[in-house]
């Protein structure tokens, strides 16, 4: 019997040298213009563009804190008469850094927001943190911060065994743990993620709580979007990575029919999905758009 060829080092260095940045979080949405109001109201997110594909019966809606050039936003997915969604239970956070999360608050209130977690420092630290439920039920942390170049900074998912769900972040895409918060006390377990530091940037924030290795996925959140050089490549180190620690690659890498931007996606160990879109055709479409 031949014997499997050794895995290509050289490959596995690839995501680490790649040009990688969070462009968007895609989730689906009851009424966009509903939460448009919502987040341009209450957070102070810019509405970007907007984008509406009949013949597939759905619309998307682009907001966040700056140009998606240089900024992670979101990417807000509306399909024709669906008017709720199940968030599920694994599904965590996106959070806004702000200077002042009590006058936030404040004007979220006004708004008619619901805050589900009053403002004050996290259980077991010192950082000033509070909750809103946004109108679909999506949680949104707000952590109190001096000036962030990205405001949108993180997006919190459950997972079931951080020690695998770190490995495949680091192998798999590239990124670096950069910080781990262990609470015993209220037994939980926190691995920060990504391509520069937390203050920076955005992270995926990954949860372990102890014991618990599933939870329900819903069918509301979609995906994190990730910029790569060559999805062909990328396409590769996953294909290698899922097979020693799990997940798998959802749609080989290639053109989107019809778009022609190139994209790689792919579950992780728990189901967590992520699409690997090309650098240069992500920015012609988005000035094909202007
Ligand atoms: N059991 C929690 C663990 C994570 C957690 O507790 N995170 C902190 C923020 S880093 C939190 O939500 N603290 C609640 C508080 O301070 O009220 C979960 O799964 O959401």
């Amino acid at each position: 019997m031949a014997e499997a060829a050794p895995v290509n080092a050289e490959l596995l260095e690839w995501p680490k040298k790649d040009k990688r940045r969070f462009l968007h979080a895609v989730y689906r949405v009851g009424d966009l213009d509903r939460t448009i109001k919502f987040y341009t109201e209450c957070f102070g997110m810019k509405l970007l563009r907007k984008r509406d594909v009949p013949e597939e019966k759905y619309s998307n809606a682009f907001l966040g804190f700056g140009p998606e050039e240089s900024h992670f936003v979101v990417e807000l997915t509306y399909n024709y008469g669906v008017t709720s969604y199940d968030i599920g239970t694994g599904f965590g956070h996106f959070a806004i850094a702000t200077e002042d999360v009590y006058k936030m608050v404040e004007n979220i209130r006004a708004k008619g927001g619901n805050i589900t977690r009053e403002p004050g420092p996290v259980k077991g630290g010192s950082t000033v943190i509070a909750f809103v439920k946004d109108p679909d039920g999506y949680i949104f942390e707000l952590i109190q911060r001096g000036g962030t170049p990205e405001p949108l900074c993180q997006v919190m998912l459950r997972v079931g065994d951080l020690e695998r769900s770190i490995k495949f972040y680091e192998k798999a895409l590239g990124m670096k743990v950069v910080k781990m918060t262990d609470k015993p006390e209220y037994k939980y377990t926190i691995a920060m993620l990504g391509y520069a530091e937390e203050h920076e940037t955005t992270v995926l924030e990954l949860t372990y709580n102890y014991g618990v290795t599933e939870y329900t996925k819903g069918n509301a959140y979609a995906q994190v979007a990730i910029s790569t050089d060559d999805v062909y490549k990328s396409g590769e180190v996953v294909n290698v990575v899922t097979q020693e620690l799990g997940g798998k690659i959802t749609r080989q890498a290639g053109p989107i029919p019809g778009i022609n931007t190139k994209i790689v996606s792919f579950l992780d160990p728990d189901g967590w999905k992520t699409v690997l879109v090309d650098n240069e055709d992500f920015l012609s479409e988005l000035h094909k758009q202007e």
